[in-house]
């Protein structure tokens, strides 16, 4: 059996068209306007695929797929996100919802009657961008933060995610958890180097890393750029550099990686030393104690910096989870189909933070990545080609088919 790959590439390319802005950029944040116009267009699909539509109370959208025989089992769950980063690509997180609903109509055109129900989910706020934590919605799903806290988030521009939920159409009914999947899988694009660069078509994900993220506040104090000699400097925009370098010499030991990607400087002036740098760090490691190790060796450092610098330093911790691994049953169904679809296939650890590693925590779960060409992502060069996209979607649905009894 095979899924239609005209029908999902058409879905992937008119999706990836939802968001793009006059300066070309594609942007769909969290329970923005343009969230919402992509949320419309899936949940179309969803019910022209015969998928009963359900949103919980933190706006994840489920496409519910059951039959008089199967609707009293447990289902298995599919599914991703579809908000993206600012100026993204098309692929991240869109290929695994919309390869989701693609099975549900493949199976139904194909005459299937699965043993239990297939559930497509999108969850809200994966990215993170706009409201902090990342993988909200499924880490809500999977109990992990309550909903109202949820809900009370506020994001980077001052809103509050509830009220945008609303605001939107897509403040949920149903509590977060109502449905108990037997399973999780999701169908990802890498997002990094390693399948282009090594040749490979299918990555069976069995790992994910730890993801630490804290925002840092530096006050040092205003002056004037021309007449402050530097020895009575309390320059916050240079202990913020000395900052990002030190990371960078830290995961280099450590094997992780990290990530300043936000940067304020107050006052923000050509002529001025900044008197306050507030930055986000992003600390990433396959290993729990080489993470946490790295946490303390930062925070040791930050002490030692305010005295050097004179300035006063505050970190804000944002989230904090650990590596995850992944069944190992489903990753090897996942090598036993690519193998039978003369795939290459390996083993794969996810550096990007995912919705699966919330699932994770309520049901055996695991992935398959198809690769991502140079290892492009967040960035509105990623690129999966078609076939690879095809290639994945049809061991997704060999892999399925065979969990759900169809
Ligand atoms: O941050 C991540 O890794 C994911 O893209 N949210
Ligand atoms: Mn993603
Ligand atoms: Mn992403």
């Amino acid at each position: 059996m095979e899924i239609n790959g005209k029908r999902l590439m058409e879905h992937i390319n008119t999706l990836g068209k939802i968001g793009i802005g006059e300066d070309g950029r594609r942007i769909r944040l969290a329970a923005s306007d343009t969230n919402r116009q992509g949320r419309d267009q899936v949940a179309a699909w969803m019910k022209e695929a015969g998928l009963q539509v359900v949103v919980d109370r933190i706006g994840n959208i489920f496409g519910i797929w059951e039959t008089p025989e199967n609707k009293d089992r447990a289902p298995m769950m599919v599914g991703s996100h579809i908000d993206t980063v600012i100026n993204a690509g098309q692929y991240d997180g869109c290929l695994g919802v919309l390869a989701g609903i693609e099975l549900c109509q493949t199976l139904q055109e194909q005459g299937a009657r699965p043993k239990h129900p297939l559930v497509v989910g999108v969850f809200t706020n994966e990215e993170g961008v706009r409201y902090s934590p990342d993988m909200m919605g499924s880490l809500v799903y999977a109990g992990g933060l309550s909903c109202e806290e949820a809900l009370a988030s506020v994001g980077t521009d001052g809103t509050i995610l509830g009220e945008e939920l609303k605001r939107i159409g897509y403040e949920g009914t149903v509590d977060p958890g109502f449905l108990k999947p037997f399973a999780f899988l999701e169908l990802h694009i890498e997002q990094g180097p390693i399948m282009d660069v090594e040749g490979y078509d299918i990555g069976a994900v069995e790992n994910l890393q730890g993801i630490h993220w804290q925002q840092v506040t530096i006050k040092g104090a205003a002056n004037h750029a021309g007449t402050t000699p530097t020895r009575l400097r309390h320059d916050a925009g240079l202990a913020a550099a000395k900052v990002n370098v030190f990371c960078r010499q830290m995961v280099e030991k450590s094997g992780g990686v990290c990530t300043i990607g936000t940067m304020a400087y107050q006052p923000n002036a050509v002529n001025v030393i900044p008197s306050e740098a507030k930055f986000t760090i992003d600390l990433r490691n396959p290993d729990k104690a080489r993470l946490d190790g790295d946490e303390e060796i930062l925070a040791a450092y930050l002490e030692q910096l305010a005295q050097e610098e004179g300035v006063e330093i505050t970190a804000k911790r944002m989230t904090c989870f650990d590596p995850v691994p992944f069944d190992e049953g489903i990753c090897q169904k996942v090598e036993k189909a690519a193998a039978a679809r003369n795939l290459k296939c390996r083993r794969m650890v996810s550096g990007a933070g995912q919705d699966a590693q919330m699932m994770a925590r309520i049901c055996p779960t695991a992935m398959i990545f198809v690769p991502s060409v140079k290892g492009i992502s967040h960035n509105p060069a990623e690129y999966t080609p078609d076939q690879a996209c095809i290639n994945g979607a049809n061991v997704f649905l060999d892999v399925v088919r065979e969990m759900i009894g169809a």
